[in-house]
């Protein structure tokens, strides 16, 4: 069990690393219009119409809007000056912004809403001025490149104009990302490291977070992908440590980690548990102790990642398989056909085998022995009863699914020998019917698996396909779902709820940084 004691040591040690936030300014670069276009991914394309050199200057009426686009991905607080045209206001302003990630969030009404995620995630705001002129900042932190300003309502007797609109732009990251490419790219691939880092640095502020438009918070699965780019990119070491130390403090009594923890007001966490990400959390120290050579830290937090495989061994029967409770979250990916049966059995081996690692490092000897053994008879049984010989694929489930979820994570945990997984991947993508996955997050797993097995050619052309997928469809900083094959895919019902920045996509510049020289 985790003592309150502990969880107090270590939410002083989570709160006692305060991540300097970085300030910059962005100003809108165009004014423009936002129009249908079949040509457009979404549906819906930016125009330009003119430059700006420092913000709009135009005389405002009623019903009068703007949308200015300030030429990439931003986080931040927008702000303005409004002044008086005319000789005093009459009556209050009232005006309404809508900030869109991409055109469609300013082109399409949000209501009615038919999402499944608070409807509030939504960027619009209204806000109403009795004094004129005066400087404006909108509380809220925005995660934008596009925004609309409506004049919703305003007296007979003046008009308004704009002046210095910007953004006061916030990371915890470095802002300079050019200082961090990698230079001796091929030139096609610059660009996709430019996104990389650019998705990265706006998704990290107080914390790691998933989206800066939504969710804002730490995720517990996303955690190993951005830390990775992060070690080998900003490499900022003590934000890493304040996301694990912030993961172990907030430990339920039955030990189970949460799957999320928010920092606002108060350290608290979400209500999921999710089993395939609190199982990694051992994962994540071996890979923050690779990174950071900080055997302390790793020491301290053993304990937080032998029970989270604890709490699955007592889930798993006799013969070795995981028995689903369902009173908890299996993840896996998004997509909605995916039986996860397989892949879960899988991740299991895959994050018990880098446990097993961590303590060897840490001289574990007697949870060494438990985790060896259940190690075996899952792999065991997974190789008996998930592969498929005669295929040599794995499947999945009562309809015997071939899912790539299934052949990335059972090669992955490595059950099989190099050479071997190296024909169930091929043998994967020689498969016509498959079961696909639709997040950069399992994309990112599967081209883990390529490189590992020496299938870099195989690798760079899922890379192309995938991430420069969302390049070729105008993203500068990487999405949380990409189905190229159904761009208005969400797992919440609404495309316009997605998140268009989304931190588990950013590995790119990992695998470059990794594999490429
Ligand atoms: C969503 C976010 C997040 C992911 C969870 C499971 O809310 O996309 O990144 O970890 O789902």
């Amino acid at each position: 069990m985790i003592s309150d004691e502990a969880k107090k040591r270590w939410l002083a040690k989570a709160c006692g690393i305060s991540p300097k936030i970085n300030h910059y300014e962005m100003h809108p670069l165009t004014i423009g219009k936002v129009n249908q276009s079949s040509k457009s991914f979404f549906g819906w394309e930016y125009i330009a119409d003119s430059k700006l050199e420092e913000g709009p200057s135009i005389a405002f009426e009623k019903s009068n809007e703007i949308i200015l686009d300030f030429g990439e991905h931003i986080v931040g607080y927008f702000n303005f000056d409004i002044e008086l045209i005319g000789t005093s206001a009459g009556g209050p302003l009232r005006l309404k912004f809508i900030f869109g990630e991409i055109p469609s969030e300013i082109a399409e009404p949000f209501d009615p809403y038919t999402g499944s995620l608070s409807r509030a995630w939504l960027q619009d705001e209204i806000i109403t001025l009795e004094h004129i002129p005066q400087k404006v900042t909108l509380k809220r932190r925005y995660a934008f490149q596009y925004v609309k300003i409506i004049v919703e309502a305003i007296s007979f007797d003046y008009q308004i104009k704009f002046k210095n609109i910007k953004c006061d732009c916030v990371t915890s990251a470095d802002p300079h990302i050019e200082k961090y490419l990698l230079k001796t790219l091929p030139t096609d691939l610059q660009i996709y490291d430019e996104v990389s880092l650019r998705t990265l640095k706006n998704t990290m502020f107080e914390t790691f977070e998933d989206g800066p438009k939504r969710d804002k918070r730490l995720w517990l699965g996303d955690f190993a992908l951005l830390a990775g780019t992060n070690y080998l990119t900003f490499n900022n070491i003590d934000l890493v440590k304040k996301c694990l130390y912030l993961f172990a403090s907030q430990i339920k009594d039955d030990g189970r980690m949460p799957a999320c923890v928010y920092t606002k007001p108060a350290v608290h966490t979400g209500t999921e548990y999710i089993v395939d990400f609190a199982i990694k959390f051992g994962y994540f120290l071996l890979e923050y102790f690779e990174a950071a050579n900080d055997l302390e830290t790793v020491n301290d937090l053993w304990d937080a990642a032998f029970r989270q495989a604890e709490i699955i061994l007592d889930n798993i029967d006799g013969d070795g398989q995981f028995i689903n409770k369902n009173d908890w979250w299996i993840f896996v990916d998004w997509c909605p056909e995916l039986n996860k049966d397989c892949a879960l059995q899988a991740i299991i081996i895959f994050n018990l085998k880098k446990l097993i690692k961590l303590g060897e490092l840490l001289n574990k000897d007697n949870e060494l022995e438990i985790l060896n053994t259940a190690v075996k008879k899952i792999s065991a049984y997974s190789i008996n009863k998930y592969y498929d010989k005669e295929l040599g694929l794995f499947i999945s489930g009562s309809e015997r699914q071939i899912s790539w979820a299934s052949q990335i994570w059972m090669t992955a945990a490595e059950v099989f020998d190099a050479n071997q997984s190296k024909i169930i991947l091929n043998n994967l993508f020689y498969t016509a019917e498959t079961v696909k996955p639709v997040t950069p997050f399992i994309y990112h797993y599967t081209l883990e698996v390529l490189f590992k097995c020496e299938m870099k050619d195989k690798a760079l052309e899922l890379l192309q396909e995938y991430w420069g997928g969302m390049i070729s469809k105008g993203a500068n900083t990487f999405w949380e779902v990409y189905d190229s094959s159904n761009p208005k895919f969400s797992p919440y019902g609404n495309y316009l709820i997605n998140s268009y920045c989304h931190s588990w996509s950013s590995t790119p510049a990992y695998f470059f940084r990794k594999y490429f020289n």
